[in-house]
């Protein structure tokens, strides 16, 4: 079987490597050029552990090859993103289009299956029209299936391995052959159903994770009104069997849990009152960061302050700062006309204009820290070490990463959302 997967993104290429390095002939498009260029030279353009030896080890291989453009294959992935557009309504041009430019490569019997999170009824709406014009019979001589991607980045391989998979057909051959193909490296169960189902379920469980987060920021604010540390209330709340309460947070970043629930708002406006209003509070919650920073601020007497951002990506330990909360508390922040500066250990090259490449730099002339992402750099960090223009300058850690103690005994004032107590 040879497969052509489009789309070399944080899903398309650990998926393309997989089954490369499973024996499969795999052949990988991006139309961005400089990514392409980049993977045949083995070289990475996204982070993720242990992608680079398997990229390596695939094109070695011989069995992975890169290109512009689509192939003739027997099987087709489409890993493309499913943005938003400012409106919050679905955006699925790349959708289309990446369908679209397969069809003068389909043969009979060949299988087109999507990884991308869509709105329900996406596969039928959207790609099936355009798979109508390889004038193939749809579920005959063309098969098509949503197995949606499930796995986190930071463990993509450990759980494209382990996962469950939903796999939803067109018909139920469709399914069949698509579970046929997982299982070359899938060790979890792949549960089959139709496309549509199989579409609400990948969206359901993204709107769940924000739905919760939801809950838990509210509880953060509520636990401040009466100076009670909300990260212990749910460590200890979650002994109970049957409650499993998501944590706090500067927002809810990603292209996933803040998009996602905004397709089922956009399907059933009049229901997903819960949902639209999960995510408007997670919306808020930069907001929220920055007006507790300035409190702060002001408690001690400090004008017009310097703050050190730590962490730009969307979460711990990955280099993706798209989408991320910690770039709306700088918004937020710059809006109530603070200075502010910031520093990731994970991102590389400067990409936010406030970003500066050493922490010491970052450092320098801080009134107050406040901590976005946790990344394990920042967990280890020696407090001790850092040198500030301000004698007793305060921190904020806004995702209980940081130890107290060691903050405190290294001269610094501690603070953290979702605990009062100043
Ligand atoms: N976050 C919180 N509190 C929490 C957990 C997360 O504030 O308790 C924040 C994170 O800091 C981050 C955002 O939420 O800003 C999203 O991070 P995440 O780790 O929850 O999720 P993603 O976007 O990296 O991956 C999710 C996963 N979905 C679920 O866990 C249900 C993953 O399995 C999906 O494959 C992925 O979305 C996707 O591609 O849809």
């Amino acid at each position: 079987k040879k497969l052509c997967v489009i789309g070399l993104g944080y899903i398309g290429l650990p998926t393309a490597v997989m089954f490369a390095n499973s024996g499969v002939q795999v052949h990988g498009v991006d139309l961005n050029e400089k990514a392409v260029s980049m993977i045949a030279n083995k070289q990475l353009h996204i982070e993720e552990n242990g992608l680079g030896e398997r990229l390596e080890q695939a094109i070695d291989s011989k069995l992975f090859t890169v290109s512009t453009q689509p192939v003739e294959a027997d099987v087709y992935i489409i890993a493309v993103p499913s943005p938003i557009n400012p409106d919050n309504t679905a955006n699925l041009e790349f959708i289309r289009t990446a369908t679209a430019s397969i069809v003068p490569y389909l043969n009979k019997g060949a299988l087109v299956i999507l990884e991308s999170t869509v709105p329900p009824k996406t596969v039928e709406n959207v790609m099936l029209p355009e798979l109508r014009k390889s004038n193939l019979i749809l579920g005959e001589e063309l098969f098509v299936s949503h197995s949606p991607e499930r796995v986190i980045p930071g463990k993509i391989f450990e759980e494209l391995i382990n996962n469950d998979r939903i796999v939803g057909g067109i018909t139920p051959k469709s399914a069949e052959m698509t579970k046929e193909l997982y299982k070359t490296f899938v060790q979890g169960e792949i549960h089959l159903t139709d496309a549509t189902t199989a579409e609400l379920v990948k969206v359901m469980e993204n709107t769940y994770r924000d739905v919760n987060i939801a809950f838990a920021n509210e509880l953060a604010k509520i636990a401040e009104t009466i100076d009670v540390d909300i990260w212990e209330a749910i460590r200890f709340a979650n002994f109970h069997p049957r409650v499993n309460i998501h944590l706090p947070g500067p927002g809810v970043g990603g292209h996933c849990i803040a998009v996602d629930p905004w397709f089922l708002v956009e399907l059933s406006p009049e229901n997903a009152e819960v949902i639209k209003k999960s995510r408007l509070t997670n919306n808020g919650m930069p907001k929220f960061t920055a007006q507790k920073a300035q409190s702060l601020l002001e408690e001690r007497g400090i004008q017009n302050g310097n703050i050190t951002i730590l962490g730009l990506a969307f979460k711990g330990d990955v280099d993706d700062l798209r989408e991320s909360p910690s770039t709306e508390v700088i918004k937020e922040l710059q809006n109530l006309s603070l200075t502010v500066v910031s520093f990731d250990p994970h991102i590389k090259e400067l990409q936010h204009p406030t970003q500066v490449a050493t922490i010491e730099e970052a450092t320098a002339n801080a009134d107050l820290l406040i901590l976005t992402t946790d990344h394990t750099e920042f967990k280890n960090l020696n407090p001790q070490t850092l040198i500030t223009k301000n004698k007793k300058p305060l921190v904020l850690d806004t995702k209980n990463a940081l130890n107290r103690d060691k903050w405190e005994q290294a001269g610094f004032r501690f603070y953290k959302l979702g605990d009062g107590k100043n």
